[in-house]
């Protein structure tokens, strides 16, 4: 890169890297189209990469089969004390860790190029963002960290000298011996990986994977665990959320934050197209919401992100027109199956399925065993801009105020199809209790019953009893300004395993009936777990849907929820007297 980097901190941050990891290169991104195209004809003649003769500009990648999502069991919160990192984080001693991965880094990088990226969350002049510079040995992550975040020149021009940044290490941890040949998806053994975050200096050491959050690191380990942790302090917030805009016929915007777990729809609702007459539906953004009090007392939330990284089986013209029109062109595909004719495929996309082709393994398919041609956690990697429904106002550098936050989970029973929180307090203890049963996409048995408070369980970046405080905190600083809370339940089912919504576009009936009850002109029936709407509530025109199922979507069994409590029990003895406060 041209440009003179003049921040001694980084300087010699890098220098350090540099020694401990011996790379045979050091090259600093420029976040150019020209760097882009280079990096990735590198990788298509080394075989990394798959250019797709049926989409402009877009390649698939195959990753090694134990290097296929984010390791969980390899995630660490390195506090001071166990306590700060809280019951559900893994946690090891700074000291402690430091010292094995320091053991593993060295010399990690030889025979790679360490490729040094400048990056920023945020739109660069949005007084909410933050900077970052990740250092990594995989040009599979440099053009990635391109689409995913603002990338080059422009960032270390607003570091200057003294600017702060977030340093994050990654490399692959597969050195190259002199004359050894690569393999095409190069990463270290499981045991051998560890995602470190070390909240009390920002900082974020990755090694072993190539794979998604593991490797890009400015997405769950800074915009989620380290910011979490950074936004506790500092009094804003830092939120597993999607944003949205609804514009009614009248012209008035709502915007919408909502956290679901993992395998309930967040993209397909960011993207959402509303089927009732008038309303209009924008994309802030699909994963992160970074949320700060503006002058006005209100709480205005930016996307801190410049791309998707969508979960690819299941995504089709059906379940998410806009998101299959953002992936047209100039998308990074990871495991997903080639067709015969140079395109992507997979599980759940329209139309008939290819009677051949090369599956996410590299074999061809249908297997004799009928394996899946994708694996199940393949990601398109994509512009944000080039969603069709991207809101103008997407990189605001201010963000979008927010009026409603919504939590949700998949449950096939007790968990009405919306209901609303009596107060912000009630409402923390609905996010806080937030619950999903586990599909094929989540580790463990089918249709077990996991909480998830605040979809944020594998994100927090400190002890979770310490965040719901936060949570408290927050809406005590926001009084009437507050964001209203609803809880969300697309997934209801009858006994006999009938689905009862149709969800989908269909859900703006039920957003619509959140901005009216922001506009105070739908009533609600009171019910002991908070505020429902009324038979006629919510706006059924043209669905065609049985009065009786809207009466079970809408009832509240008191001995059910009595069946809960238990559990929600058990759910906050696990934080009770151990908040590090
Ligand atoms: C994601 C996730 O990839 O939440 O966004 O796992
Ligand atoms: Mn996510």
């Amino acid at each position: 890169m041209e440009i003179a980097v003049k921040n001694e901190k980084l300087k010699n941050w890098v220098k350090e890297v540099e020694q401990m990891c011996t790379p045979d290169k050091v090259y600093w991104c420029d976040g150019s189209k020209k760097e882009y195209n280079e990096l990735m004809s590198q990788m298509e003649k080394s075989g990394m990469a798959i250019k797709l003769k049926k989409r402009r500009n877009s390649f698939l990648f195959r990753s090694d089969p134990s290097d296929v999502a984010r390791v969980e069991n390899r995630t660490y919160i390195s506090t001071r004390s166990q306590i700060e990192a809280g019951p559900t984080n893994n946690w090891v001693a700074p000291d402690e860790l430091k010292t094995t991965m320091k053991s593993l880094y060295k010399g990690c990088m030889k025979g790679r190029t360490m490729y040094v990226i400048p990056f920023s969350m945020g739109p660069i002049q949005s007084p909410i963002a933050k900077i970052g510079i990740e250092i990594t040995d995989s040009p599979y992550v440099v053009c990635n960290m391109h689409i995913m975040t603002r990338v080059g020149k422009k960032v270390i021009r607003k570091l200057g000298k003294k600017g702060e940044f977030i340093p994050c290490l990654h490399s692959i941890g597969a050195p190259l011996a002199e004359g050894q040949q690569d393999v095409s998806w190069p990463c270290a053994p499981i045991e051998k990986k560890y995602i470190s975050h070390f909240p009390a200096e920002n900082l974020i050491w990755s090694y072993g994977s190539g794979y998604g959050g593991n490797a890009l690191l400015g997405k769950k380990c800074l915009a989620l665990r380290i910011a979490s942790a950074m936004a506790k302090r500092e009094g804003w917030m830092a939120e597993h959320m999607l944003i949205l805009r609804l514009t009614s016929p009248a012209g008035k915007q709502f915007h919408i934050a909502a956290a679901f777990p993992s395998a309930c729809g967040k993209t397909n609702l960011a993207m959402l197209q509303p089927t009732i007459e008038g309303w209009k539906c924008e994309c802030v953004g699909d994963d992160i919401s970074w949320m700060k009090i503006g002058p006005d007392g209100r709480l205005y939330a930016i996307n801190p992100e410049a791309g998707f990284f969508g979960v690819a089986p299941g995504t089709s013209y059906d379940s998410n027109p806009m998101a299959m029109d953002t992936i047209k062109k100039n998308v990074i595909f990871t495991n997903c199956a080639l067709t015969d004719k140079g395109d992507i495929w997979w599980e759940g996309m329209d139309g008939k399925p290819p009677k051949h082709a090369i599956d996410w393994k590299g074999r061809d398919w249908p297997t004799e065993n009928k394996e899946v041609a994708a694996h199940a956690n393949a990601r398109f990697t994509a512009p944000a801009s080039q969603c069709p429904v991207i809101c103008p106002d997407w990189e605001k550098p201010e963000g979008v105020p927010i009026d409603i936050f919504v939590f949700g989970g998949r449950r096939a029973g007790v968990v009405p199809l919306v209901n609303e929180a009596y107060s912000f307090d009630h409402g923390v203890f609905l996010g806080a209790t937030a619950s999903s049963e586990t599909t094929a996409a989540n580790i463990g048995a089918v249709g077990n019953l996991r909480r998830d408070p605040f979809a944020m369980q594998p994100f927090c970046g400190y002890n979770m009893g310490d965040y719901f405080q936060h949570w408290l905190d927050m809406g005590d600083k926001l009084q009437d300004k507050a964001p209203r809370i609803f809880y969300v339940n697309w997934f209801r089912k009858t006994p006999d395993g009938r689905w009862l919504w149709p969800g989908f576009g269909e859900n703006s009936r039920v957003l619509k009936w959140m901005c009216e009850r922001i506009e105070d002109k739908a009533q609600a029936v009171k019910t002991p777990i908070g505020l429902l709407p009324t038979d006629d509530g919510l706006d059924m025109k043209g669905l065609n849907i049985e009065a009786q199922d809207i009466k079970a979507l809408l009832n509240v069994d008191i001995e059910a929820w009595r069946a809960e409590i238990p559990d929600i029990e058990k759910h906050f003895a696990q934080f009770g007297d151990l908040c590090s406060h």
